[in-house]
């Protein structure tokens, strides 16, 4: 069929919708929708393709050219190599690799998700080998705005450096009790379910999609880990509500998961037991998963939560995680689906009395001796930390410990433990720390490679969700950049999280929209680059971790877990502070890491300031490498990290004028929230170490 092809206007440049458009809005096209772009190929993805580009370019003034007969100059060309000749003489000479600067860039395979990216004799190429690659092309050239029709562009063969790039919803269809519509969510209630059933409300979730598929995620489970008695049923009798779901986000590439809960052939199929190793069990789960795939073939598989927190699992039958995790890989495995088993398994039955006992050393405990029994198709989910989340922990052992098993890395975008969406905590650079990390020393691979696993085969990176129904997606304005910094990072673990930053700053804050776009970038780096530390400085000191308040893990409350059943966590005393978790006198955790961790962590000497009291329990007295004593540096950061939140809130209150009212005002309302916030914070934890340890403060501050 002849072209151009118009496309619609988007709802919300119609006005029609209540939300954001958070790092999408209709101006972040103006450079590609405002020239003759050539789209060349077929397939679902490209669909979606030709529908942004003509929306754009129906907004700016351009053409968009699909089809004979063709336009042949145009400034941009996206074309699949696949769909044969391209009507654009520089373009084609780019695809046979006729060109210098292409041959340049290393083009070898672009894979399913790739692409090329090059400006050639005036015209910008993108180049890709499946549809999706095109679908993240576009969205590349869409981040460089002019920058990417400078004939002085690179040329660059672009590929994810992890495959797996996977958002987990911790949605209930129904509301618990407990946990609400979203647990541990905090940008309100769930863009999938409201009040026991399925929103359909393909517009926001499309919408929901294109910000995903921007940033580079490219799967989802739509429903929390705990699964309780309504959420089972999306396995069998409410499939259809998640099939609806999968044809919303498909034409973004994003694959739909689903937790399950490992109970299900009792609870669902009336069986006397989900024992795996049984014959009944097994044949369930076959037909149960081969149903699931005929109502979803790109269906990507399920994750579970087991033995966990009280949820049902193999222990109950007296098997261990493998049998699990292997009984619904066998299932899957004739579909290309995958389980995504999580680590995360420790008592929450402790005794505070039984020193022996400790949290961090229970997912090492469990999984390592595991290695090399898993199917090839378990990826085993492994929280980021020993702990859960905590503002500041070790990397976990397990992603050291298990070479013969494919890993994802599990980071929490929700704000549980990091303000709540109620503070500024800009979490990139703490998961960049993570990923860069090397858990066998300078010579061995980092956390990102484990990530990525062998030719690309790993479990890639998951993050728990922060988004909600929200206007503003993720409650607080200023947290969409971890959502966008999640997803960079999936993409690349090596981008430099102030650059991801700047890419967010530059796609949300356009200067179209914003009265000063300088003062706009200056104040959000000013606030955010160094948020996550300020967060760290005004709450639990030197990684000791969990001085919150019991269930809502908001606010302090130094021994709020202390002697529960939970886990304890800083084993305070009027002399001293920490955990002991050495080999030589404690709980031996620190065994659980190679060298040269395990000598590190285990020196009080060598240990990092900032985990001290996680691996140590020391005297208040102690000298850090920082020079201060314990008591000081408590002190010092929890005065220092209060003063940074009023200065934020300060440069925020400048930018009135700058950005949208209702951003700024939602803005300058949690700034406030988080600066008394931060003053509880710093009078509990000062006054509480004050009280224990009758140390004053050397520069004479108020402590209570
Ligand atoms: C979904 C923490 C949270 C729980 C969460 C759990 C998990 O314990 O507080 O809300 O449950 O982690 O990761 O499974």
């Amino acid at each position: 069929m002849s072209v151009p092809v118009t496309g619609r206007a988007s709802a919300a440049a119609a006005g029609e919708s209540t939300w954001h458009a958070a790092w999408l809005p209709p101006a972040a096209f103006r450079e590609l929708g405002s020239r003759p772009v050539l789209v060349h190929g077929d397939g679902l993805l490209v669909d979606t393709v030709l529908d942004e580009v003509s929306r754009a370019c129906a907004r700016y003034g351009g053409r968009v050219w699909h089809g004979p007969p063709w336009q042949v100059d145009a400034d941009l060309v996206l074309a699949l190599r696949e769909a044969g000749p391209v009507p654009n003489a520089a373009a084609e000479a780019a695809r046979l690799g006729a060109t210098p600067a292409v041959n340049g860039s290393g083009d070898g395979g672009l894979g399913d998700e790739g692409y090329l990216l090059a400006r050639t004799n005036g015209v910008t190429v993108v180049l890709a080998d499946a549809p999706a690659g095109l679908l993240y092309g576009m969205f590349h050239v869409v981040r460089l705005g002019a920058a990417a029709f400078d004939d002085d562009l690179p040329a660059r063969r672009h590929r994810p450096a992890l495959d797996r790039r996977m958002l987990d919803h911790w949605d209930n269809v129904a509301v618990h009790p407990v946990s609400g519509q979203v647990e541990r969510g905090y940008a309100g209630g769930s863009l999938f379910w409201r009040d026991g059933a399925a929103r359909r409300e393909p517009a926001r979730l499309r919408d929901y999609a294109r910000l995903l598929a921007a940033c580079g995620v490219n799967a989802v489970s739509v429903n929390n880990v705990n699964v309780h008695d309504t959420e089972a049923l999306l396995l069998t009798d409410r499939l259809g509500d998640v099939a609806e779901i999968a044809e919303v986000l498909r034409p973004y590439g994003i694959r739909v998961h689903l937790s399950v809960t490992f109970a299900a052939p009792v609870v669902l199929g009336g069986l006397p037991t989900a024992d795996p190793l049984d014959d009944r069990v097994r044949a369930w789960w076959i037909d149960a998963t081969r149903r699931v795939y005929q109502r979803i073939p790109d269906f990507g598989g399920y994750l579970v939560k087991a033995d966990s927190e009280g949820r049902p699992g193999p222990f109950a039958y007296g098997r261990d995680h493998a049998d699990g995790a292997n009984l619904l890989a066998e299932a899957l495995a004739p579909h290309g689906g995958v389980v995504r088993w999580r680590a995360f398994v420790y008592d929450h039955h402790q005794d505070w009395r039984d020193r022996s006992t400790d949290r961090a050393r229970a997912a090492h405990d469990h999984f390592a001796p595991l290695d090399g029994r898993f199917a090839d198709n378990v990826i085993l989910q492994v929280k980021f930390g020993p702990i859960d989340f905590q503002p500041r922990e070790p990397v976990s052992p397990v992603l050291a410990a298990m070479p013969a098993t494919r890993l994802a890395v599990e980071v929490q975008a929700t704000q549980e433990y990091t303000g709540q969406q109620r503070h500024v905590c800009y979490l990139g650079p703490w998961w960049s720390e993570v990923l860069r990390f090397r858990p066998r020393g300078e010579a061995g691979g980092t956390i990102a490679d484990v990530a990525a696993g062998r030719a690309g085969a790993g479990g890639g990176l998951a993050a728990v969700a922060n988004v909600g129904d929200d206007p503003f997606w993720t409650g607080h304005p200023l947290a969409q950049a971890n959502l966008y910094a999640f997803g960079r990072l999936a993409w690349d673990p090596l981008l430099d999280p102030g650059a991801i930053l700047d890419e967010w700053i530059d796609l949300t804050w356009l200067p179209v929209t914003t009265g000063d776009p300088e003062a706009v970038r200056r104040t959000m780096h000013a606030i955010m680059d160094d948020s996550w530390r300020t967060y760290e400085r005004y709450t639990a000191p030197l990684g000791v971790g969990f001085m919150v308040r019991p269930g809502h893990h908001y606010g302090p409350d130094v021994d709020g877990y202390e002697y529960t059943p939970w886990g304890t966590y800083h084993f305070a005393d009027r002399d001293g502070v920490g955990v002991d978790r050495t080999r030589a006198t404690g709980t031996g955790f620190t065994g659980q890491y190679p060298p040269p961790w395990s000598e590190v962590y285990e020196s009080r000497e060598r240990c990092p300031d900032e985990l001290l009291l996680f691996f140590h329990h020391v005297p208040y007295g102690h000298v850090l490498h920082s020079g201060r004593t314990v008591i000081q540096h408590i002190y010092d950061t929890h005065f220092a990290g209060v003063e940074e939140v009023a200065a934020m809130r300060e440069r925020w209150r400048l930018l009135a004028g700058a950005v949208d009212p209702a951003v700024h005002d939602r803005v300058a309302e949690r700034l406030d929230e988080q600066l008394r916030s931060a003053v509880e914070w710093r009078d509990q934890i000062n006054t509480y170490f004050f009280r224990k340890s009758g140390v004053p403060d050397a520069h004479g501050r108020r402590i209570h």
